[in-house]
């Protein structure tokens, strides 16, 4: 059993691979199918990028196909980076880069107002069909260092006081219990079944 899913990033095929991998899924990503051009996110949502990811890479290659559009969105920045997440320092800088532009934004704002959530939109799509879609938050605090080497992104900065660690220093089964993409793998697949026989 086999989902593919339309996702040029590493960490996020990592996640999905242990996220699916407990209900007996291997995953495909885009490293697979190497002759389909790079989709342009040129949507205003999350949900519109998704889409545009699910619903292109689904009709050429004729089977279903899942897409995730994530991103950290910060209060004190009004949303930022948000859908921009992934080129919030410019188009294809590292994640240290990003990360340092977000920490530099956040020089004078004080701890209290650091408040911030990863958001994820789960697009599934197939030939002839409706897509089916999910999303989730989840929510932390900005830090004023990096700590933590697991995960990827945000992870270093993103401190959840719940677990009083940031994202990067969780292990990724406890990341995996509780991210914003593992609430919304949950989501999915109470729905999937219905929506795939539908
Ligand atoms: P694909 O579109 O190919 O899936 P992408 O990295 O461009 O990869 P997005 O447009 O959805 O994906 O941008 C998501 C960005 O949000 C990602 O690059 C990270 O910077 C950030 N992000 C999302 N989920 C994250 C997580 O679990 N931990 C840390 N950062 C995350
Ligand atoms: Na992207």
């Amino acid at each position: 059993k086999t989902i593919v899913i339309a996702t040029n990033n590493a960490g996020k095929a990592k996640e999905f691979a242990a996220l699916f991998a407990k209900e007996g899924y291997r995953i495909k990503t885009l490293r697979d199918y190497p002759e389909l051009e790079e989709v342009e996110e040129t949507g205003k949502t999350f949900e519109e990028n998704a889409r545009l990811k699910a619903e292109t890479i689904a009709q050429l290659l004729q089977q279903p196909v899942l897409a995730d559009d994530s991103g950290l969105v910060v209060d004190a920045l009004n949303g930022l980076p948000g859908i921009y997440s992934a080129r919030f320092a410019g188009e294809r800088k590292s994640d240290a880069a990003n990360n340092a532009k977000l920490l530099h934004e956040l020089t004078d704002v004080p701890d209290e107002q650091r408040t911030a959530h990863f958001h994820c939109t789960l697009v599934f799509a197939a030939p002839q069909k409706n897509s089916l879609v999910v999303e989730a938050d989840w929510s932390g605090r900005i830090g004023r260092i990096p700590y933590g080497e697991n995960g990827f992104g945000y992870d270093p900065l993103f401190f959840v006081p719940e677990l009083n660690k940031t994202a990067a220093e969780m292990t990724s089964e406890e990341k995996n219990k509780i991210s914003h993409r593992a609430q919304a793998v949950r989501k999915l697949e109470k729905e999937w079944k219905a929506w795939l026989e539908g």
